[in-house]
Order: structure tokens, then C-alpha cells, then sequence
């Protein structure tokens, strides 16, 4: 039996397919509320593929419960955020959920990580808690590290088709949990250390940061000498070596916004480029802002009550509004004083913030200004709706003509 331990945005998934491809499954969440609405036949966000992938795990028997279980294989999906201070790992709930492991695990059992940590976490963090519980890791607990890779909006065909990594101390643990994760996944399996196998997935977020971070780059650059930074990357991509990626009001969600600080935090003075990005990412919704402020000033609007920013998460056609850049643009306000704003985000159900509406319909009623923020479905085929309003388009999705963009 698995215990997938950690039911949110990558353990839910990962236990489902484990189940729905023949492995016998627990999933362990301490949030009992959250077990609850699993044991209900609910499942707890949105994502593509996901309540299909639920009934069918769900049908060959998986079980949610708040307790760990006594097995020999784990599997852990909890956060690692970083602190805001120090910009270091935050290994809180990964210490947590394997000092519980440790109470109730046989020995023989393998403990695979599957959160992302900044190299050396399981050297520093884990083993030091097996060893301490009176176990000797490599004969009588194994260790694991297996990152996730999937990316929200395309979980759960990404959990069946990307590569993958498990790095252990011993080849024979490696190609244990490697046969485990070939039951449901058609990419390849790379095995390897656990160090390896830690800074790889970090290497691959902040490989992404800095991407992201050249094109938010290049539209200011373009903005500040009035060249179409959008036209600009259409035509540099046409270059076979060259992908520069799409500007934005910045980088958000819990892993890509997070991820490259572990490297800063661990490696001041060395990690220059890597903090480079993070700043300039982190300074977008402060440059929206000052874009709203602008076009505000040449279009005579003068009521912020008037401007709508349309999205609340941190992409389109996903519910998860962790460090999404409007949150960010929000919080830049306050330090202002600017309030009024409305908001709008078709997948945001529950008020999170001042002035949030629920009606697309009543939201455009209320605003002569749309900021888009986010490019989710809804708005690309409701855009005729924008017709008449000042529009400031920061993914570049609109299709009407006079537009303002980054
Ligand atoms: N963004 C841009 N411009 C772009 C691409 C993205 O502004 O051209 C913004 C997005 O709007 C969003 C943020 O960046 O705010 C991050 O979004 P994303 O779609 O790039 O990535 P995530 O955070 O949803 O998922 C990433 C993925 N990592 C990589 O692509 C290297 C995913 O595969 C990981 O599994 C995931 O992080 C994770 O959990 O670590």
C-alpha cells in the first residue's frame, strides 16, 4: 500500500492515478475538513481531467483519512515555502509530516519527497530526523526524492506523459520507486542521487524565472523607446535557436515565484543572474500600475473606482491565486493608499478581496477601464463584450483594435 501523504495540488492527483492504475492507496491529509470533502465524493480545486481521474480511483477503492498509515512505500506532497526573509527553504511541513511518518512506519519503508527543496534539504532536514527516531537510513528506512514536474491547467495529462526524476542512495531504492511511478507514467524515468535529483528541479523552475524574467525585460526596454515588444519576439522567434517567452504582470503561483530563492538564499554572491530575474518579475505589477496610472492620465479617466482588473489568480483557467501578480498589485496599492479598484476572476467562487465581483456582466457595468491580467477561456470568447471600454491588455490576448498594452 501507498501513503500519499499531502492532498493538495500534487499529492490529490498523484494518489488518484497511483490508484487508478492498480496500486492499493491512502491518502493522508492533516486538514480533516479537506478529508472530509474527499470522503464525500468531492473533489477539492479545479483542474482539467481531474473529477474523471477522482470517480475512477475513487470506483477501485482509494481512501482519504486525516492519519498516517502503517505501510512500507510513502509518498510526500506537502509545501516547502520559503522565508521571506532569509529567502531560505522553509522545511516546516516537511518535517512535520516525516517526523509522523516515523511513528507509525516499519521497518524496510521508503520515504519518496516529492515537494520541491533546495538542494540538501534531505540531507539536512530528513535524515537527521530517521536517524533520531532510531532508524539507519539506507538499511532500515530509504530515502527518495522524486520531484513533481506538472504543471496546473495540464496536471494530469502532464503526470502521465512528462519525464521524471528519482534520485536515492542506492539503485535498487531508485528503481523500486521508479517502478512504482512507471505504472501510470509514459515519460522517461530518470534515476539518480538525491542531491541531483533536488537541484535539478529547482534548476528547471529558475530556468523558467529567468526566461519569463527577459521578456518582462524586453517590454519595459520596448515601452520606454515606444518599439512593439510583442512584434519584436514574434520575429526574433522565428530564429531557430532563439524562444523568448511571453512578457507578463508578473510571475505567480507557489513554485515558479518561489523556487529561485532557495537558490539565492543558499548561494548569496553566487546567484546573480537568478536574483536579477526574481526582482524584475517582482517588479511588473508595480509597472502595471504605473501603466494604469498613465493611460488613466492620457484617456482623462480620474476615478480608480472606474478601473476593473480582470483575474485574480496567477494564470489563466487555473483557481489558485497563490502570489498571483494582481494579489501582488494589490498589496502595492495599499502601500499607496489607492483603493476602489474592482475586480473580477470567473474561477475566484469566495471573496478574497475588496470590491470582487462574481458577474461578468455587472463587473463590466461597473468599470470604463478593463485591466486583463489574466488570459483565462472565459474572457477570450466573451471579448466582444470589451467593446467600447479603455482596455490595457497585459498577456496580449485582445482581438479589438486600440488597445493599450505592457
Ligand atoms: N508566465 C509569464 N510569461 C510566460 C510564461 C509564464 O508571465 O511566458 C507567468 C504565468 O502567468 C504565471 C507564472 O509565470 O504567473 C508561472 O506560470 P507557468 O505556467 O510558467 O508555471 P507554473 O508555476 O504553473 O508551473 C511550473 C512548471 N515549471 C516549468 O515549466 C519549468 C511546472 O512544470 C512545475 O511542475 C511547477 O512549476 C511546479 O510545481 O514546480
Amino acid at each position: 500500500m501507498i501513503n500519499v501523504i499531502g492532498l493538495g495540488y500534487i499529492g490529490l492527483p498523484t494518489a488518484l492515478m497511483l490508484a487508478s492504475h492498480g496500486m492499493e492507496v491512502v491518502g493522508t491529509d492533516y486538514n480533516k475538513e479537506l478529508v472530509t470533502q474527499l470522503n464525500t465524493g468531492h473533489t477539492t480545486f479545479e483542474e482539467r481531467g481531474l473529477d474523471e481521474l477522482f470517480k475512477a480511483a475513487v470506483n477501485v477503492g482509494i481512501k482519504f483519512s486525516h492519519e498516517y498509515q502503517k505501510t512500507d512505500m510513502y509518498i510526500v506532497a506537502v509545501p516547502t515555502p520559503y522565508d521571506k526573509r532569509s529567502k531560505k527553504l522553509d522545511a516546516r511541513y516537511v518535517v512535520m509530516a516525516v517526523k509522523e511518518i516515523m511513528k507509525v512506519c516499519p521497518k524496510g519503508a521508503t520515504v519518496v519527497l516529492e515537494s520541491t527543496v533546495s538542494p540538501g534539504t534531505v540531507e539536512k532536514y530528513i535524515r537527521p530526523i530517521v536517524e533520531k527516531s532510531g532508524f539507519v537510513t539506507g538499511r532500515d528506512i530509504h530515502l527518495a526524492h522524486a520531484p513533481e514536474r506538472i504543471i496546473p491547467g495540464n496536471m494530469v495529462y502532464e503526470l502521465k506523459h512528462n519525464a521524471r526524476t528519482v534520485g536515492a542512495d542506492d539503485v535498487k531504492i531508485a528503481e523500486k520507486v521508479k517502478k512504482i511511478y512507471a505504472s501510470f507514467c509514459e515519460g522517461e524515468i530518470v534515476t539518480t542521487d538525491i542531491r541531483t535529483a533536488e537541484m535539478t528541479k529547482v534548476v528547471e523552475n529558475t530556468f523558467r524565472d529567468i526566461n519569463i524574467a527577459y521578456a518582462n525585460e524586453l517590454a519595459k526596454i520596448c515601452r520606454s523607446d515606444n518599439m512593439d515588444v510583442y512584434e519584436i519576439i514574434r520575429i526574433a522567434n522565428k530564429h531557430p535557436r532563439v524562444n523568448v517567452l511571453s512578457p507578463g504582470p508578473g510571475v505567480g503561483g507557489h513554485c515558479i515565484s518561489v523556487d529561485p530563492w532557495f537558490l539565492v538564499g543558499d548561494y548569496p554572491g553566487l546567484a546573480n543572474i537568478i536574483l536579477a530575474a526574481r526582482k524584475i518579475n517582482d517588479s511588473m505589477p508595480e509597472f502595471v500600475l504605473e501603466r494604469i496610472h498613465d493611460i488613466m492620465r492620457e484617456t482623462g479617466l480620474n476615478d480608480v473606482s472606474r478601473v476593473g482588473l480582470y483575474g485574480l489568480t496567477y494564470k489563466e483557467d487555473v483557481d489558485d491565486i497563490r502570489e498571483s501578480p494582481t494579489l501582488q498589485m494589490l498589496d502595492c496599492m495599499k502601500k499607496h493608499l489607492a483603493s476602489g479598484i474592482k475586480i473580477y476572476d470567473p474561477w475566484v467562487k469566495r471573496d478574497v478581496v475588496a470590491n470582487q465581483y462574481h458577474e461578468f456582466e455587472a463587473f463590466l457595468r461597473d468599470v470604463d477601464m478593463v485591466v486583463i491580467l489574466v488570459g483565462h477561456s472565459e474572457i477570450r470568447e466573451k471579448m466582444e463584450m470589451l467593446r467600447g471600454k479603455i482596455i490595457l491588455d497585459t498577456r496580449k490576448i485582445c482581438t479589438l483594435p486600440n488597445i493599450y498594452t505592457l
